[in-house]
Order: C-alpha cells, then structure tokens, then sequence
C-alpha cells in the first residue's frame, strides 16, 4: 500500500534520481489541499449509509431482475451481500482519496474482485452500474456548497471520480 508521497519517492528511487521539481510540487500542491481532502473523506465517511442504500435502492429500482426471483439480490441475504459489497468499494474509495494513491483499493478490494463475481454468479455489469451509482452520489455530497468556505474542489472532485471509475472497470 502506497500514498502520494511513498509512490513518488519508490518510483524516483526505481530510476536511481532524486525527486523531481514537479514531484515536490506536486506534493507541495497535495499538502495545500489536504483540508479539502480530509473534508470530502469525512463527508463521504459519515454519510456511507445513506450513500450506499440510495446507490443499492436506484439500482434495484433500475434493474428490478436483481430483486425478482432468480435475480441475484434475490433473498435477504444477497440483498445484504449487495450492500456489503458496495459498503467496502465505497470505504476502500475514501482511503484512496484519503491517500491520495489508488494502490490500497487495487491490493485490497479490486484485485482479483471480477473473478469472484464471476464464480458466484454476481452480474459484474449491475456491480459496476451500482458503483457508478455511489459515484454519482458521493460527489453531489462532497461538491455540496453548504457549510463549507467555497474553493476549486475540481481537480480533487475529478480525483474521487477516477477512484469509482476504476472500481467499476474492475468488475465489468
Ligand atoms: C466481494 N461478494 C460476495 C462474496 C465476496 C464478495 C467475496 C462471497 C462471500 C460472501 O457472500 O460474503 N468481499 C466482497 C468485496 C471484497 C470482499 C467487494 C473486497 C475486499 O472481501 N448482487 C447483485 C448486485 C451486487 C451483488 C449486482 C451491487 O445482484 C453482490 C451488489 N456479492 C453480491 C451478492 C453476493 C455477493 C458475495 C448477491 C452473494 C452471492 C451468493 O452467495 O449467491
């Protein structure tokens, strides 16, 4: 598991040279923006449920097969197994953003994930849908103006996106 800074300094030392000028930056950058960034992880945090059963509710809403007999969120315990799946992406998405760096998500949650759905039977198509859903409703929530002094949230915003984007690559 890496973060923004170990990435920069464990590929720098792969090529045998010191950090770059655009690498402090870049970091430097990162640094400046860190309260925006743990305020978004905090936003997402502490409205996971809410995000997660909206995402799941609008899902099944979209594609009632999932919840009819035979689907695969059929029963309460599937139905739950969906939830909780969707529960980890979108936690494992926040330590992502948290860390600035994608690794954790990657080692953790993704790799190996569409295998898995494809030996249970898990549509990997309606996950990554399902995902795009938690995507869609985290950056609502963390580009809401109110209660917060107003900046350029864009680069960040874009960042969150590009972690959700991968989870749904992943598994479709
Ligand atoms: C991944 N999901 C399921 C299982 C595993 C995961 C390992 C099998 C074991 C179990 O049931 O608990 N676990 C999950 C994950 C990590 C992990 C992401 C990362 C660290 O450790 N069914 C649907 C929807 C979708 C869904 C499309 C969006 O119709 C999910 C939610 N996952 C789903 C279902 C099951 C499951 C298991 C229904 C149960 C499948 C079954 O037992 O038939």
């Amino acid at each position: 598991m890496l973060d923004a800074f170990a990435k920069v300094v464990s590929q720098a030392d792969t090529r045998g040279e010191y950090l770059s000028e655009n690498q402090v930056n870049a970091l430097i950058a990162f640094v400046k923006d860190g309260n925006k960034r743990v305020d978004v992880v905090n936003r997402l945090s502490s409205n996971s449920s809410a995000i997660v059963t909206d995402a799941a509710r609008s899902l099944f809403s979209e594609q009632p097969v999932l919840v009819a007999p035979g689907g695969n969120a059929y029963t309460n315990r599937r139905a739950a197994a969906c939830l909780r799946d969707l529960e980890i992406i979108l936690r494992y998405v926040t330590y992502a953003t948290f860390t600035g760096d994608a690794s954790i998500l990657d080692d953790r949650a993704l790799n190996g994930l569409r295998e898995t759905y494809v030996a249970l039977g898990v549509p990997g198509a309606s996950v990554a849908a399902g995902i795009l859903k938690l995507k869609d409703a985290s950056l609502a929530l963390a580009a809401d103006p109110n209660g917060i002094t107003r900046g350029d949230c864009s680069s960040l915003l874009a960042e969150v996106a590009s972690y959700f984007d991968r989870a749904a690559a992943a598994v479709s």
